[in-house]
């Protein structure tokens, strides 16, 4: 099958750490399917731009089936891995073992879980509330994660974001490993690399390394690969926030203009829409079937 194509294709990909693959976020099948276009490697399902979709905080709010439904509307658009963002799992190890196979149906070819306690909180958020669960726990959820679907499971530690230190960090990713992770998302939020670079140089985990570079942007993808520890890196929020400035920026010209007339050069055309809303496929339909 198409997933079980995707799902290797990952593997494979997250161990080539000279040259990381590139994820982009996506908060529904038409941000999924420009980054597609544009070139990038897997799609990001980013808990982050579906939350801001709906206009509600990336804190627990939305319904976990919320995810599993932008999860199977982007894999049934895209032919590139879709890396599903399911928070926390949405409760225990219990939860995380009926929700992990739901995934891999909605054609997900890995997923990224997280170690804070649920209701989580932004990881981006200043003061957030950055409450983690025991090493145990956590390792609980991952092994039942790896024992209801052949996805990519890949374990996310929140140890920096939460001020734990490096080395409780390390700890936890090592631990992770030893559950089963086929590979370790490390998140900081410093503005500066320095604290991922110093993660990155001293893992000696038998899994690459994830990373998610939204607070440190100056580091390039070069630098990361020149690591030799991350097999991927996510563009964790890019959609949606171009999304936010696009709109804001036509919609401020159309009323400063008094028409519609000024944007049209700069706004995607009717046309261009079509061809994302795979209008040549429901033509092909109508001339084979409607009579
Ligand atoms: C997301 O994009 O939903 C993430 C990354 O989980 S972050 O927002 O940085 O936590
Ligand atoms: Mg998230």
């Amino acid at each position: 099958s198409q997933q079980r194509t995707t799902i290797h294709a990952l593997h494979t990909a997250l161990k080539n750490t000279s040259k990381p693959s590139i994820a982009m976020s996506s908060h529904n099948a038409l941000s999924a399917k420009l980054a597609s276009q544009a070139g990038f490697n897997a799609i990001w399902a980013s808990g982050f731009e579906l939350s801001a979709s709906h206009a509600l905080p990336d804190a627990s709010i939305l319904p976990w089936t919320a995810h599993l439904d932008v999860v199977r509307s982007i894999s049934s658009t895209v032919s590139i891995p879709v890396i599903a963002d399911i928070d926390t799992g949405f409760g225990n190890a219990v939860n995380v073992a009926y929700t992990i196979p739901q995934f891999e149906q909605a054609g997900a070819a890995a997923v990224v879980i997280e170690d804070k306690t649920f209701p989580k909180d932004s990881s981006l958020r200043s003061q957030g509330r950055q409450k983690l669960v025991s090493i145990e726990e956590f390792q609980g959820k991952i092994a039942a994660a790896k024992a209801s679907s052949e996805m990519v499971i890949i374990a996310r530690t929140e140890a920096l974001i939460a001020d734990l230190g490096e080395e409780e960090a390390m700890k936890r990713g090592e631990a992770y490993v030893e559950a089963g992770a086929d590979a370790v998302l490390i998140h900081s939020k410093k503005k500066t690399p320095d604290e991922i670079l110093s993660f990155c140089r001293k893992w000696k985990g038998a899994v690459p390394l994830v990373i998610v570079p939204t607070a440190y942007p100056s580091i390039s993808f070069k630098e990361v690969g020149e690591l030799g520890k991350v097999g991927l890196i996510i563009c964790g929020n890019h959609a949606v926030r171009a999304a936010v400035s696009g709109m804001r920026g036509a919609f401020k010209s159309i009323l400063e203009d008094g028409g519609i007339a000024g944007v049209e050069g700069s706004i995607a055309s009717v046309e261009e829409t079509f061809e994302l809303q795979g209008d040549e496929e429901m033509r092909e339909i109508e001339r084979k079937f409607l009579r």
